[in-house]
């Protein structure tokens, strides 16, 4: 069984635009597990944190301003691959480079409204879960592992 673990975020829009329960849908029917989640209207400092990496990008004042703009849906989910094939299930960062059946292929069409952030590395995915998590609230499913099926 792999452990390992990706940030998935429902962003502003998708939130607005009621695609929460297809975004999980497609996640837990995919196969990965939930290890956590919450529903935060995040500051502009804890997404200045979380976006640290593109401060110097002409669009970083639009970008935290769209991400701080209303709640998000915040959650971990764990499985074989969950980085890279959260990222396949994502689609592109540009709405119109994503294929159909992806998310952002399915349910937008701005780069700047593309509905959902995911961890682009094992080792990202592991700085985003601690900034938007405390360990407490990462559940183990190592103790009911026998009774999974994958
Ligand atoms: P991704 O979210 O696919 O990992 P990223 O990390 O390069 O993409 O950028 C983070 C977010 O910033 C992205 O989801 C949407 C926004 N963004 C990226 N490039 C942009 C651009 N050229 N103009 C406006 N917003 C952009
Ligand atoms: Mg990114």
């Amino acid at each position: 069984m792999s452990t390992e673990r990706t940030f998935i975020a429902i962003k502003p829009d998708g939130v607005q635009r009621g695609l929460i329960g297809e975004i999980i849908k497609r996640f837990e029917q995919k196969g990965f597990k939930l290890v956590a989640m919450k529903l935060i209207h995040a500051s502009a400092d804890h997404l200045r944190q979380h976006y640290a990496d593109l401060k110097e990008k002409p669009f970083f004042s639009g970008l935290i301003k769209y991400m701080s703009s209303g709640p998000v849906v915040a959650m971990v989910w764990e499985g074989l691959g969950a980085v890279k094939t959260g990222r396949v299930m994502l689609g592109e960062t540009n709405p119109a480079d994503s294929k159909p059946g992806t998310i952002r292929g399915d349910y937008c069409i701005q780069i700047d409204r593309n509905i959902i952030h995911g961890s682009d590395s094992v080792d990202s995915a592991k700085e985003e879960i601690s900034l938007w998590f405390t360990p407490e609230e990462l559940v183990s499913y190592t103790s009911c592992a026998e009774s999974w099926i994958y």
